[in-house]
């Protein structure tokens, strides 16, 4: 990323875990504000789906209700960029900042399924997403879009989205667009396609509910 971001960024970011007292509350909240944005999170991991989220940017709030509806975590993202230079700032701070609420709600990643992969068709397009919440941030992004933009928003920021969300949520994250055409089609896919993975990866494996599963007995790196 040519911009700061993370854990070393100057970036102010508030928000404690809320999940310390009770293990089945797994919820996060992220603020993060700089001169280029400001942005509100707050994530349930065990919610339904619900979604309230205002970036500025429509087509992105589209692809933020569908990653909430699809799994079923529940998604509130309010942000204030500074979109009159374009919407890279504001697309990717809302990436580092979901991803952040992600990693604080998932806590110590007790009982967690943690691996998960999918394909995800949206009409002609198929997307695979395979994942591992695995506290070691990493992104694999193969997905070729048609043209330069879909409406108003730069195509090339999806995978900007992409590698802030696994960059900030300590997720491996491999995204394969295997063939699709139509641009809005294709970002859905990968937009679906992790929402379906982390449905399945964040679900508590009730066979290990109470373990961390790693046979070195933590994750994170
Ligand atoms: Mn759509």
């Amino acid at each position: 990323m040519a911009r700061e971001s993370g854990e070393g960024s100057r970036a102010l970011i508030k928000g404690a875990r809320l999940n310390a007292k009770d293990p089945f509350m797994r919820k996060g909240s992220v603020r993060r504000s700089t001169k280029e944005t400001d942005v509100e999170v707050a994530v349930d991991l065990d919610g339904t789906g619900v979604a309230s989220i205002s970036t500025g940017i429509g087509f992105l709030d589209h692809m933020l209700e569908l990653l909430a509806r699809h799994s079923r975590i529940d998604l509130t993202i309010k942000a204030k960029g500074d979109l009159h230079i374009d919407h890279h700032h504001t697309t990717e701070d809302v990436g580092i900042a979901l991803g952040q609420a992600v990693k604080q709600a998932l806590g110590d990643m007790k009982g967690i399924t943690r691996y998960a992969d999918v394909h995800v068709p949206m009409d002609e397009a198929l997307t695979r997403v395979a994942l591992d919440i695995s506290g070691r941030p990493f992104l694999v992004f193969k997905a070729e879009f048609v043209r330069d933009k879909v409406g108003s928003f730069d195509t090339e920021l999806v995978q900007e989205w992409f590698q802030a969300f696994a960059t900030n949520s300590g997720v491996t994250l491999h995204v394969t667009t295997l063939y699709g055409t139509n641009d809005h089609h294709i970002a859905e896919s990968c937009f679906k396609g992790l929402a379906r993975a982390l449905r399945a990866a964040v679900a508590i494996d009730s066979r290990a509910a109470n373990e961390v599963p790693s046979t070195k007995g933590s994750l994170g790196g």
